[in-house]
């Protein structure tokens, strides 16, 4: 955001600006047009533009175009884009109060993980984002992850001995692949599909809404819900942008933030099933049903590393006895 003659403008070179617009809000999301987060910033978009009589345009940068999650998260912070919608994965290491939320099997189910984050454990992990400079809007969803890969099709924790698998850029899924058995490789998400098709990797984990926009399951097609994470994903906005706003254009952003989380959260939904359906008609192969238990139990010792100190275990405890 920048501010030329009174007027906030965009950041950045070739900045599409809305000449009518006072303040002019990028937001950056790795996925494309069509994915529900997307859809949900740009209707939060319309929502904004609407309260403030035109006086302020949010645009989202899709695709990636703005650059991989953590360079764009990075940007954030510094205010050279104003908001971010990531995964909580590549804030894992910045912001240690995500953590406990990312652990494998920590949440029972999506409704479980909505009730969650938005209670007090939000609002704490709320404080820890904004220790770092970004402001939280809204907690999305980043639906189950499971693992695929292009060998064969993985249906007991045996199966995941030895092989390779992408992880996002988190010491904790690191800890994760060790205790499946398996080796992780972090990497930016834009690089998977050619690591996994030169065979650099052997496959991937993410949600069925991913690994069929991503195209990962035209190089991976065994995909088994082992759903081994329900991941919170996060709307930011830059305390550099923040704290140029008004309070009343913070309030209304703050509403709308919130309001969209709903929307995203109702697409979700339809999107996953759409996903499922287009990736078995494409010819993945989808494992259901597996046991889980075995996974869980290999899950104590990823446990015993993170949840160490007494506000990790209360917070464990308070999600374990939500409801
Ligand atoms: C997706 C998530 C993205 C990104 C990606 C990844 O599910 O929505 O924000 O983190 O996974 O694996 O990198």
């Amino acid at each position: 955001m920048l501010l030329i003659g009174g007027t906030i403008l965009a950041a950045g070179a070739g900045a599409a600006v809305a000449a009518d617009c006072e303040i002019n809000l990028r937001s950056a999301d790795t996925h494309p047009a069509g994915y529900p987060t997307v859809e949900a910033v740009r209707w939060m978009g319309d929502q904004v533009k609407e309260r403030s009589q035109g006086r302020i345009c949010l645009e989202v940068f899709p695709a990636s175009v703005l650059g991989e999650e953590k360079d764009t998260i990075e940007q954030t912070q510094f205010g050279v884009i104003d908001m971010v919608r990531a995964s909580f994965g590549p804030f894992n290491n910045l912001v240690p109060e995500t953590q406990i939320v990312s652990l494998p099997y920590i949440f029972r189910s999506p409704q479980h993980m909505y009730k969650v984050m938005d209670g007090a454990v939000g609002e704490q992990i709320a404080e820890g984002f904004a220790q770092h400079d970004l402001i939280v809007l809204g907690y999305y969803d980043g639906g189950a992850r499971s693992f695929y890969n292009g060998q064969k099709p993985i249906k007991s924790i045996d199966d995941l001995k030895g092989m390779k698998f992408r992880v996002m850029q988190s010491d904790v899924f690191v800890d994760m692949m060790a205790a499946f058995g398996a080796n992780a490789t972090p990497m930016p998400y834009g690089e998977v599909y050619s690591a996994i098709q030169t065979g650099v990797i052997d496959g991937a984990e993410n949600n069925p809404a991913s690994y069929d926009t991503s195209g990962h399951f035209e190089v991976a097609k065994y995909y088994t819900l082992d759903e081994h994470l329900i991941m919170p994903e996060v709307l930011a906005i830059s305390k550099v942008t923040w704290e140029k706003l008004a309070p009343e254009d913070q309030a209304l952003l703050k509403t709308a933030g919130k309001e969209s989380v709903g929307v995203m959260r109702d697409l979700w939904a339809k999107k996953i099933a759409e996903s499922e359906q287009a990736v078995e008609k494409a010819g993945s192969e989808i494992i259901r049903g597996i046991d889980k238990t075995p996974f869980i139990a290999a899950m104590e010792p990823v446990y015993a590393k993170y949840v160490t100190t007494p506000e990790a275990k209360t917070m464990v405890d308070t999600i374990r006895s939500t409801e």
